[in-house]
């Protein structure tokens, strides 16, 4: 499997506790930038402390529960060894991702979560639309748990589908280093997804580090705040040798969640068919063959794929990056995972079902009850744009530069490792503009009540200094994304966090079923920290 792409660049001796300059991959070094560093105190958990202290962290392990039980959770620093580095990170229960959930729509489990790291923490279910006291954002609906606290929370399954846990304080080191893990929500009957042989978890995640180990991360507020932190090392359920044995004619359903702190992925499975089945909260309208499935950091997506041809099928991720220096775009290939297809061929034909694309009249008859609502103007009009001061001066000549050249609809990797390490978030504001009051993030004050229909309407605005996609993630409610640019979406499905790519317009209607006090925010972790959030206020 893949190692390091780039060695680092170094700027002297390695010192342990002091930046160090991120890979730079092909890109240039930016004229008199050589000896900057961000502007906050390096951090790494473990610092000065011997690694061997700590455990080495285990895969995960798999949680069948019932509606009732209850489970212990607990964040403690963990050891792992990725790409032959042994490294100090963070673990839920010592494991990697932590334990797989599994249980019944409908059910309640109870998780007593203990936090054993440095740092304060909170666990969010993210996409649940669960008890707003149980939702894990610091400040809004609990209080943050200190080093040594607990917290008890009530988790209840209301959608079927694959959701995913993680911290909501500082998202760019907690879950970068390790704290996330899956809940897969089973769906009362047997046929609500089509025949499979197999069900595989997996997520996808990138680590950035060099030949040294992790790079740093900024104590007090994120690096990166510009792009987010694209890692160089891919990681599949926490490791860089994923892979999968399956006989000829298998049909394997992934259950994909994107845990990276920034990177969308373009995900491909070699020459084998690929049907797209379900997102973050429901099923499709209908079934859809797909070459490749988009998914932006916190999104799901369910596909079936069936390997009918022996030998080797790779899981990669398929993109065109783009050279800002030279004003080019490259196909690029990063391997995630091999599937290993025998010549002997599975016992059950699945082929003819496999082959065949099911509509879904719950589905259709569940979001039809909404098209009425589908024509009507926006209720909240947004802008996703950017403020930026203090940037050294080579970064906003640079940025100037490029101002009005080509903008990509999406990043899918890091262009400019250098600007982007250089920039926290004490200089970045990323933020969400209501463009008829002006209020911009945490200034917004939305007040709904359970039963509204509310369409907001996000522009990201291709024209601010460095325009990013955002993947804007809506908390404790579901919503439809029904209009892309004035074209209407043909196959809607429930969404808990969609893409606005650089340039769009995208209309996201928000079904209000669920009260209390709800966080809207963009999913990339610099980005959250750089302020692009608000919360909105719903009445019983
Ligand atoms: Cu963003």
């Amino acid at each position: 499997m893949q190692g390091m792409q780039h060695e680092g660049h170094m700027m002297g001796p390695v010192e342990e506790g002091a930046w160090r300059m991120p890979p730079m991959g092909d890109m240039p070094m930016m004229p008199g930038l050589e000896m900057a560093v961000p502007p906050d105190d390096p951090y790494l958990p473990g610092a000065g402390m011997d690694p061997e202290m700590f455990p080495m962290a285990r895969p995960n392990e798999v949680l069948d529960l019932e509606d009732g039980d209850e489970i212990d959770l607990k964040a403690t620093l963990v050891r792992r060894n990725i790409s032959g580095k042994t490294h100090v990170m963070y673990g839920y229960n010592g494991q990697y991702p932590g334990p797989l959930i599994r249980a019944p729509q409908g059910s309640t489990i109870v998780v007593n979560f203990s936090n054993d790291i440095e740092m304060p923490t909170t666990v969010h279910w993210h996409g649940l639309r669960l008890d707003n006291r149980f939702d894990g954002v610091p400040d809004v609906t609990q209080p943050a748990v200190n080093p040594g606290e607990t917290f008890r929370y009530e988790v209840h399954f209301r959608d079927s589908g694959i959701y995913w846990y993680h911290p909501h304080v500082r998202e760019d080191i907690q879950q970068d280093l390790g704290l996330y893990g899956n809940m897969m929500v089973a769906p009362p009957n047997d046929d609500y997804y089509g025949p499979a042989h197999r069900e595989e978890v997996v997520i996808l995640d990138d680590i950035l580090m060099d030949e040294h180990g992790l790079m740093h991360f900024g104590a007090s507020t994120p690096t990166h705040a510009l792009m987010g932190r694209f890692g160089n090392v891919m990681l599949v359920n926490g490791a860089t040798d994923y892979n999968l044995e399956v006989k000829r004619g298998e049909v394997v359903r992934f259950f994909l969640t994107n845990v990276a702190n920034s990177r969308t992925f373009n995900v491909t499975f070699g020459n084998a068919k690929v049907k797209v089945v379900a997102s973050d909260v429901s099923k499709f309208e209908r079934e859809q063959w797909v070459r490749s499935v988009v998914i932006a950091p916190a999104e799901r997506y369910v596909v079936d794929v069936l390997f009918d041809q022996p030998g080797e099928a790779l899981i990669e991720n398929t993109i065109q990056a783009i050279d800002h220096f030279r004003g080019e775009f490259f196909p690029h290939v990063d391997l995630l995972g091999r599937v290993f297809v025998a010549e002997q061929v599975v016992d059950e034909d699945l082929s003819e079902r496999f082959g065949g694309l099911r509509e879904h009249d719950d589905v259709q008859a569940d979001i039809g009850a909404y098209r009425e609502y589908f024509g009507k103007a926006a209720d909240i009009e947004l802008e996703a744009t950017l403020r930026i001061k203090d940037l050294p001066l080579p970064i906003v000549l640079s940025m100037e530069f490029e101002k009005g050249l080509y903008v990509p609809p999406m990043e899918w990797n890091d262009t400019m490792p250098m600007m982007n390490w250089l920039s926290t978030g004490k200089q970045v504001t990323w933020i969400l503009r209501d463009r008829t009051t002006g209020a911009e993030n945490m200034e917004n004050q939305w007040s709904f009540k359970v039963g509204d229909v509310v369409k907001i309407r996000i522009f990201n605005d291709p024209e601010t200094i460095h325009p990013m996609n955002h993947p804007v993630h809506i908390h404790g409610q579901r919503f439809l994304v029904t209009e892309i640019d004035g074209v209407e979406n043909p196959n809607l499905v429930w969404k808990d966090t969609a893409i606005v790519p650089v340039g769009s317009t995208v209309d996201f209607l928000l079904e209000i079923t669920n009260p209390g006090d709800w966080m809207m925010h963009c999913h990339i972790a610099e980005h959250l920290h750089a302020g692009m959030m608000l919360s909105f206020h719903v009445d019983e």
